[in-house]
């Protein structure tokens, strides 16, 4: 059904030190539950979980600098995801990181580039959320790392997580594309252009343009001129009235099939390259919805098709 097979390699990242709402560290065990691996697997293609990277517990350290907490435990840990995501891609297998919260992105795709700077190519990204996460410690009003992942892939900082791998940035603006974003701090705005990110799709330009042709413009984007792109999806994308276990619930997403059908278009296209999930939070999830709805739409990414 799901064509070609592709070996994935699941990494399970149990991080919640970015964000203030405790508890997505417990989403890769939830994402498991809800079946990943035999679902993948009936689609074709031949999963190997790589377990959970460790992951410090913040009550066993210092949250250092309030401007951008537990910054170095972060940095550790989205090393270690670096290093586990372009090792997958070297053995030829796709990775799929399971968050954990958002600011594990800035270990996956540094990987990712990584990866295929080796190769003299680069990569595009999709980073389909809610928020923009392009705050800097400076202009974070939180103060969480979970909002500050994308500005550090474009390299803006904070530093730390911008220079993973030894160099940044890691993306370029044109091939960077936010898609379904609708909570966007007055600051972070700013950042935005500064970082010359232009290729932004909010809620209105879906509900008046189409999931379809959003996706299409998205895709090409990310598209042109690289090896392919990493998809990050952060459940809060969707509306809470189908994903209501997330950290960072804002009203007004992605609905159940907008979400699934931007998914299947992805598969449409064989050009991700890798793919990540994050923000499932189970203590406030009903029953697993949230974590049962992130596996579809895993699967309907790496081709799952309705007939
Ligand atoms: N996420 N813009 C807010 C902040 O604290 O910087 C929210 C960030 C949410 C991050 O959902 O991955
Ligand atoms: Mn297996
Ligand atoms: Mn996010
Ligand atoms: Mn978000």
């Amino acid at each position: 059904q799901a064509l070609p097979p592709r070996k994935i390699k699941l990494i399970g990242v149990p991080l919640d030190m970015g964000a203030s709402r405790r508890g997505v560290d417990m989403g890769p065990s939830a994402v498991r539950v809800a079946g990943l691996e035999a679902r993948l697997e009936a689609l074709g293609h031949q999963v190997t979980d790589g377990g959970n990277i460790s992951v410090a517990i913040a009550e066993t350290k210092h949250s250092g600098e309030q401007n951008a907490r537990y910054l170095q435990e972060i940095t550790e840990t989205c090393t270690k995801a670096a290093g586990m995501v372009t090792k997958a891609l070297e053995q030829g297998m796709t990775p799929l990181v399971i968050g954990g919260d958002h600011s594990v992105a800035a270990g996956s795709v540094s990987g990712v580039a990584e990866y295929y700077r080796h190769q003299n190519q680069r990569i595009g990204l999709l980073w389909i959320d809610a928020h923009g996460d392009m705050n800097t410690p400076e202009t974070s009003p939180s103060g969480n790392v979970h909002g500050m992942p994308l500005a550090a892939l474009l390299g803006l900082g904070p530093e730390s997580l911008a220079n993973i791998c030894g160099w940044s940035p890691k993306v370029l603006p044109e091939n960077t594309v936010l898609i379904g974003v609708r909570d966007i701090d007055a600051t972070e705005k700013e950042n935005i252009k500064r970082a010359g990110v232009t290729e932004v799709y909010t809620m209105r330009d879906i509900d008046e343009r189409g999931m379809r042709t959003v996706m299409e413009e998205a895709l090409r984007a990310a598209g042109r001129g690289t090896a392919g792109y990493h998809v990050s999806l952060d459940m809060d994308w969707i509306d809470p009235e189908d994903a209501p276990g997330v950290g960072t619930p804002v009203r007004g997403g992605a609905t159940y099939r907008e979400a699934h059908l931007a998914m299947e278009i992805i598969a449409d296209h064989g050009r991700m390259v890798s793919f990540e999930l994050v923000e499932v939070n189970p203590v406030i999830d009903e029953h697993n919805r949230t974590a049962d709805l992130a596996v579809e739409l895993i699967c309907s990414a790496f081709g799952k098709k309705i007939l």
